[in-house]
């Protein structure tokens, strides 16, 4: 029960019985998590937005239901789990809200990712685990204030003095900034190549100031990361890969995350106004009788029907290991864009009732705004497939 005594019935729409392409386990990950939001997230979700407050405490739950980096093989603490299994993790976890959803992708996507894929094996055994079970928060920082959709231009720099490399710079928009343990930080060598390199709290000249006064994605925190003359040792530089591409293959993983994410959020708003529909008389007649009121419902339906194939698609390539990022990009651009139209649609329903906590639309709505931007923005999405088609890169 939420704080305004309203249970959550959330029930998600299969329409083309899409649940028939999943596997038992799969069925089973995304019952477990389902039964977790409710139980843990919807009750407090819209206490914890309006309060601007990140439940910190959740982090060791998350771990325990598995639902931080399922990908990575069970001998470091993980799941094993394949790419539709994550994907059905942050459809269920971003029904309950965009931010507990950002909280989880850039534990899973962009920390262990990159740990897993280009750490050595001393840095897998350290940080995985404690990553895996929520003992550890961990962020990922490529944004600065100058360098957003162009992260390739970072001033962020490290210097080799010997025994241990001097790290300067910022990073801005950094989601779990404030709480994190271990920050994956993008920064360039004297020669200019980018390396990713661990950087723990406590370190000398670290600082991870919060943002405050966000409209969107209140229930999680976002900061800087400030380095000044940080002293970062050796061996927390990622050896197995260099170059703007190294954090972009970890985007690969995350957008890949969000466009199953958003999809949580579109149905949450959905099955609200389905609901709603049914119960609110206007006329001496439910809404839900008048033809512009199915209107809206049925394209919503249609669009999350679409969307369902798509990403199912999606992560049987990424299992195979060869879906591409522009494929990756269509998905993720597309999904967030009509799960933004769900929500102000379920909102319209629900007249001005929709304004309220006591409906999750408007928290889904701003988080929404958020999600069209970071991970690349919508147009920049645009421009990866533009490039895909044409050949010719547009972005300068
Ligand atoms: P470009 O020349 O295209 O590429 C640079 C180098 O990277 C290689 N590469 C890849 N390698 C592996 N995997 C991929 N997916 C790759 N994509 C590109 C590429 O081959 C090239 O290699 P080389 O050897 O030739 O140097 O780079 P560009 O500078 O032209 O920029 C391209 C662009 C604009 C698409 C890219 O920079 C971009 O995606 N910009 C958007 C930035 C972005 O998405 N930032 C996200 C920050 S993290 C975040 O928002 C987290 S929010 C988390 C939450 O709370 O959920
Ligand atoms: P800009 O790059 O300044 O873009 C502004 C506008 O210009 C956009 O509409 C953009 O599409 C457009 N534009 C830019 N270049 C072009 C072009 N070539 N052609 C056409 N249009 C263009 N970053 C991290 O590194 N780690 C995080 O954990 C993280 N978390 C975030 C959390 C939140 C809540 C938010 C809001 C952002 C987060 N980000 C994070 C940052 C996010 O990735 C950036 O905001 C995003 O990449 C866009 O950069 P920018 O905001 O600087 O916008």
């Amino acid at each position: 029960m939420s704080p305004s005594g309203k249970e959550d019935l959330f029930e998600s729409p299969d329409f083309y019985n899409i649940d028939e392409l999943l596997s038992d386990e799969h069925k089973l990950v995304r019952t477990s998590i389902r039964e977790f939001v409710k139980k843990e997230i919807s009750p407090h979700i819209d206490s914890w937005c309006q309060k601007a407050y990140f439940p910190n405490e959740i982090v060791p739950k998350l771990g325990k239901m598995g639902i931080f980096g399922p990908f990575i093989p069970l001998e470091y603490g993980d799941g094993g789990l394949d790419y539709t299994s994550y994907g059905l993790i942050m459809q269920e976890i971003e029904r309950g809200d965009s931010g507990m959803r950002s909280t989880a992708s850039v534990q899973g996507s962009l920390v262990m990712y990159p740990i897993f894929k280009f750490g050595s094996e001393e840095q897998k055994n350290k940080y995985l685990p404690k990553l895996a079970s929520g003992e550890f928060l961990g962020c990922f920082g490529l944004t600065e204030p100058d360098y957003g959709s162009n992260p390739g231009g970072m001033i962020t720099n490290f210097k080799d003095m010997g025994d241990h490399y001097l790290l300067n710079g910022a990073k801005m928009w950094i989601s779990n900034a404030p709480y994190a343990d271990i920050a994956i930080v993008w920064a360039k060598n004297e020669d200019g190549k980018i390396h990713g390199l661990i950087v723990e709290r406590g370190m000398e000249g670290f600082s991870t100031p919060e943002t405050h006064q966000k409209w969107s994605l209140r229930a999680s925190a976002t900061g800087e990361l400030v380095f000044d003359n940080v002293k970062v040792p050796k061996a927390n530089l990622l050896p197995g890969k260099s170059g703007l591409g190294a954090p972009l293959m970890c985007l690969d993983s995350a957008r890949y995350g969000i466009a199953w994410g958003v999809m949580g959020a579109a149905m949450d708003c959905y099955d609200a106004a389905k609901r709603y529909s049914r119960q609110r008389v206007q006329f001496d007649r439910p809404i839900g009788a008048f033809q512009l009121t199915q209107k809206k419902l049925a394209e919503m339906l249609t669009e999350i029907t679409k969307a369902q194939l798509l990403n199912w698609r999606l992560g049987k390539m990424m299992d195979e290991g060869n879906a591409t990022t522009s494929q990756i990009s269509l998905a993720k651009r597309n999904n967030v864009e009509i799960a933004l139209h769900i929500a102000r649609e379920a909102r319209q329903i629900h007249g001005a009732m929709g304004i309220t906590g006591d409906f999750p639309m408007m928290r889904h709505m701003a988080n929404l705004e958020s999600v069209l931007t970071y991970e690349g923005t919508h147009d920049i999405h645009l421009l990866i497939l533009g490039k895909e088609i044409t050949g010719i890169q547009a972005f300068y």
